[in-house]
């Protein structure tokens, strides 16, 4: 009897989570939740954060080379703003009850995932142009549905992140305009890096619908509002008449605009590929994962300077407190 009460008492949660689900209600942290559509956002929560962390890392390493004084302050802003997208998101998936020190334990041990995208080189300046116009580009595409999250917290961090991205996707875009209107090497730079960019920007998105194992459940909770491959469509669409402004070529054979769908159709992904760079064997997983891990112990320094800090001033603070309760006392 009390096993299938619990199982009916689990039964008429799931029922009434489903609706309010289903009537675009936000669920918030104290609210009532399946754990496995908490797990499931921990996932996705977390990816998402640390894909920001990691993406600083290709762009960072193109501070000390940009062009101008112009350019370098503002892939500055940019990779600052990504450091800031990882705290807003450590921040939203800690009100689903796991801890940052064990988000971070998780990557720093190369247990976590993180977006494929961040394990390929920023080979030359064309590369911050690419990374902006598509990286940004295709995030933007993903983050907007996120807004409308039926998880309160990330979808209000998706907000914010969204505006600070759409500057992102800009600047990259008017770097990559500047170089097409410059020399013919300049104009052949920003045709490399779109040579490059192009196809992990596609796999970014995640694999096909039929593949992908979290979509179904994911778009029910509405946590996904947008399938992997609509996204992907979507973001295929919006950017080849962006590619003709600049005068770049798709390196794609296949692409073709389809009256019939009204949509461009586009040429198979190198599915193997992908998964090689999930997997942990892209062309920069390993840099990367080292760049972290020393970026953590270099910081270490700094973690027991600002903890020590704290602990000072909360002493201090309990000082003040206790004599002003000993004068009242
Ligand atoms: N890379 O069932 P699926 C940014 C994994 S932008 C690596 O479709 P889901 C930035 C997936 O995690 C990038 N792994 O999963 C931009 C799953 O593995 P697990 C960050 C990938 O979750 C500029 C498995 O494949 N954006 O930060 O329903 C500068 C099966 O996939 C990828 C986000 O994270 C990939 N590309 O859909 C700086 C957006 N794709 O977990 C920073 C939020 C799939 O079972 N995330 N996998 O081990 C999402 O919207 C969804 O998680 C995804 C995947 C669309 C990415």
């Amino acid at each position: 009897m009390p096993a299938e009460g619990k199982t009916i008492e689990n039964a008429d949660l799931l029922k009434a989570f489903q609706e309010r689900i289903d009537r675009d209600e936000k669920i918030e942290p104290k609210d009532w939740m399946p754990d496995a559509y908490r797990q499931t956002l921990i996932r996705q929560i977390s990816q998402h954060a640390h894909s920001e962390v990691i993406g600083m890392l290709p762009e960072g390493n193109w501070i000390p080379r940009a062009p101008s004084l112009r350019r370098k302050a503002a892939l500055i802003a940019k990779v600052q703003d990504e450091a800031g997208h990882g705290l807003y998101l450590y921040s939203a998936a800690e009100t689903l009850g796991i801890d940052r020190e064990t988000l971070y334990q998780q990557l720093l041990a190369g247990k976590a995932k993180y977006s494929s995208i961040f394990n390929y080189p920023t080979l030359t300046w064309a590369d911050i142009g690419a990374v902006g116009w598509l990286v940004d580009g295709a995030a933007i595409m993903n983050q907007v549905m996120l807004t409308r999250t039926s998880y309160g917290p990330y979808a209000r961090a998706m907000v914010r992140i969204c505006k600070e991205e759409s500057f992102h996707q800009r600047q990259g875009y008017e770097i990559l305009l500047t170089l097409v209107r410059g020399s013919e090497e300049q104009k052949a730079m920003a045709q490399d890096a779109l040579d490059r960019w192009w196809w992990p920007s596609l796999m970014m998105f995640g694999p096909n619908d039929a593949e992908s194992v979290h979509s179904a459940q994911s778009m029910a909770w509405r946590i996904k509002r947008k399938s992997n491959d609509e996204l992907r469509q979507q973001f295929v669409d919006a950017t080849v008449p962006q590619a003709e402004v600049l005068g770049l070529q798709i390196p794609d054979a296949d692409l073709k605009w389809n009256e019939d769908r009204g949509h461009y159709d586009f040429g198979e992904i190198d599915w193997n590929e992908f998964w090689s760079v999930v997997h942990g064997n892209g062309p920069c997983n390993r840099e990367r994962m080292a760049a972290y891990q020393d970026a953590h112990a270099n910081g270490a320094w700094v973690r027991e300077a600002a903890m020590a800090y704290a602990e000072k001033r909360q002493m201090r603070k309990n000082e003040t407190t206790g004599k002003i309760d000993l004068q009242v006392a």
